[in-house]
């Protein structure tokens, strides 16, 4: 099938000559491409046009077995060779991901129907990244050495043996990435289970490590959830598994790993409180505060577990903040995700959208008041068929109000002011979430004093999604159980066991 897509570097729409096919993907199970056993398959779609993108297999148990065979069958040398070995393949990973990096773009932009220039900068740039940062932690990471008097322990980093790595749809090859570099880093070999949402460029990862990493050190089985997904957290050979998704979805792999006693790391969903002070307000600084909330609020169409879909203002400055907030919000430009100047593209699909929708007509039938969007915007074909939906920001909600309380995942952010310190940490600290949170305020101390009694993994103070990736990542409370990045994730792909030697004398 022949789709007719739109799109640009240079800045300005345009429509392109350019035919795109719909691609069969297949597995990645032993180095060799496979269909599903049972030939099932399924449809994925293009969210900015309803365009079919391509097809995937719709893998079963007997695809998953076939994948955990193969990674147990080399995880012993892949296990023995060497960190700096590991690390050399890592770093071709990267080297290889890099020079595809615009088609690696341009796929995400497809797939997930997020605006390039996001994907340039973000979903492209950090899975290079994910790999070199990986490569370079392993060729550092040592275990530790313990004296006490007669006797000395040593700790060693032995690989788990097979790694599931769960990932979702809305940073597809960012997250996938996170997940295998510290995995394959460690001696471990993987089975991927992408999202059945966003296969395209995990389907990539697979071609570009099949020059370079032994056969069977990294497989790709696509599929729904509930059936390849859950047939990976319930297999006996597979040790830890990485998950990144739904915190309801989290519970049933948590679940499944629990009876066998496999590792489990859960990164899950977020209701993240943006707190903003008077101070931070003021002609000076207002350009910048309103930058920063505008990205923490609606990136990626708000589908990001990090972003900020709650902000509680200082009272003093609530009108003020409302008003110009919503102005700029009003403003962004909503649409063709290909692009660069677009900077909200569409839902991952219409069911998700339909979902946003009813948070929406909630909010109203709440008394809830819609400042800015709240609509699907009106968009030239194909992309009347896309899942838009307009940035929304709504007030006057009862903080106890679902919107204030449940992850949304879209371009949906509630407002309410506070007053004082106490009151706004008991709001920001009042969800089942504890994910991340920001402050936005001119008195460091203050902002530090309010970070330090948020309920969250991460916090940021007068920014967002600034990451140093040796930072441990991760959620309290219903946001998960773990940490991702640095030194945390070699840990977590590894089973480290310590050695004592007493001196002959004791
Ligand atoms: O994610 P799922 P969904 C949140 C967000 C969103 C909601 C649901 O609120 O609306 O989750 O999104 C696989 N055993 N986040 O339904 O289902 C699935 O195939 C094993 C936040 O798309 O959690 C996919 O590969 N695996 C999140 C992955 O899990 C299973 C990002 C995530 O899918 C499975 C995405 C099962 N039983 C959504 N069922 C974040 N934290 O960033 C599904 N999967």
């Amino acid at each position: 099938m022949f789709v007719n897509l739109s799109c640009s570097r240079s800045g300005e729409t345009r429509r392109a000559s350019s035919v795109v096919m719909s691609r069969e993907l297949y597995n990645f199970i032993g180095g060799r491409w496979a269909p599903s056993e049972s030939g099932e398959m399924l449809e994925n779609h293009n969210p900015a046009t309803g365009d079919l993108l391509a097809r995937i297999p719709s893998s079963t148990k007997v695809d998953v077995d076939a994948a955990v065979e193969e990674a147990k069958a080399v995880q012993p040398s892949w296990g023995a060779c060497s960190p700096a070995e590991r690390a050399d393949m890592l770093e071709a990973i990267a080297d290889a991901l890099e020079h595809r990096s615009e088609e690696i773009a341009e796929l995400e932009s497809r797939d997930t129907g997020k605006p390039i220039a996001l994907a340039r900068s973000v979903d492209a740039a950090r899975s290079v990244a994910n790999f070199r940062f990986f490569a370079d932690q392993v060729r550092e990471f040592s275990g530790q050495v313990f004296e006490i008097e007669g006797a000395s322990t040593r700790t060693v980093y032995d690989p788990v043996g097979i790694c599931g790595l769960i990932s979702p749809w809305n940073l597809p090859l960012y997250l996938l990435s996170w997940k295998v570099a510290p995995a394959l880093a460690m001696g471990n070999t993987v089975v991927c289970k992408p999202s059945e949402l966003t296969p395209m460029t995990a389907n990539l990862l697979a071609e570009i490590s099949s020059a370079i990493l032994p056969a069977g050190v990294l497989n790709m089985v696509h599929g729904l959830g509930s059936q390849a997904g859950q047939a990976l957290t319930e297999h006996k050979d597979v040790g830890a598994i990485s998950f990144t998704g739904g915190t309801e979805t989290g519970k049933r792999v948590a679940s499944a790993t629990a009876r066998r006693f496999a590792k489990t790391s859960l990164e899950l969903g977020g209701k993240n409180s943006t707190i903003v002070f008077a101070d931070a307000c003021t002609p000076e600084r207002i350009e910048n505060t309103l930058d920063g909330l505008v990205r923490s609020s609606f990136l990626n169409q708000g589908q990001i577990c990090l972003c900020g879909s709650r902000l509680l203002i200082e009272s003093n400055a609530y009108d003020l903040l409302v008003l110009a907030f919503s102005e700029r919000v009003s403003k962004m430009k909503i649409g063709d995700p290909l692009n660069s100047n677009t900077q909200l593209g569409a839902l991952i699909n219409q069911d998700h959208r339909a979902k946003v929708e009813d948070y929406i007509a909630l909010a109203k039938s709440a008394g809830g008041r819609i400042l800015t969007g709240g609509s699907r915007p009106s968009l030239p074909a194909p992309f009347d068929e896309g899942s838009f939906l307009e940035p929304t920001v709504i007030d006057s909600l009862p903080l106890d109000h679902r919107c204030h309380m449940e992850e949304i995942f879209g371009p949906v952010v509630v407002m309410a002011p506070f007053t004082s310190e106490e009151e706004v940490i008991s709001i920001a600290n009042a969800t089942q979430y504890g994910l991340s949170g920001g402050v936005w305020s001119a008195d460091i101390e203050k902002a530090n004093r309010i970070a330090i009694s948020l309920h969250s993994g991460t916090v940021w103070i007068n920014g967002w999604l600034k990451r140093d990736l040796r930072v441990p990542f991760g959620g309290l409370k219903a946001s998960g159980v773990g940490r991702e990045g640095g030194r945390w994730a070699l840990e977590f792909f590894s089973e480290v066991r310590s050695i004592c030697q007493v001196d002959e004398q004791f």
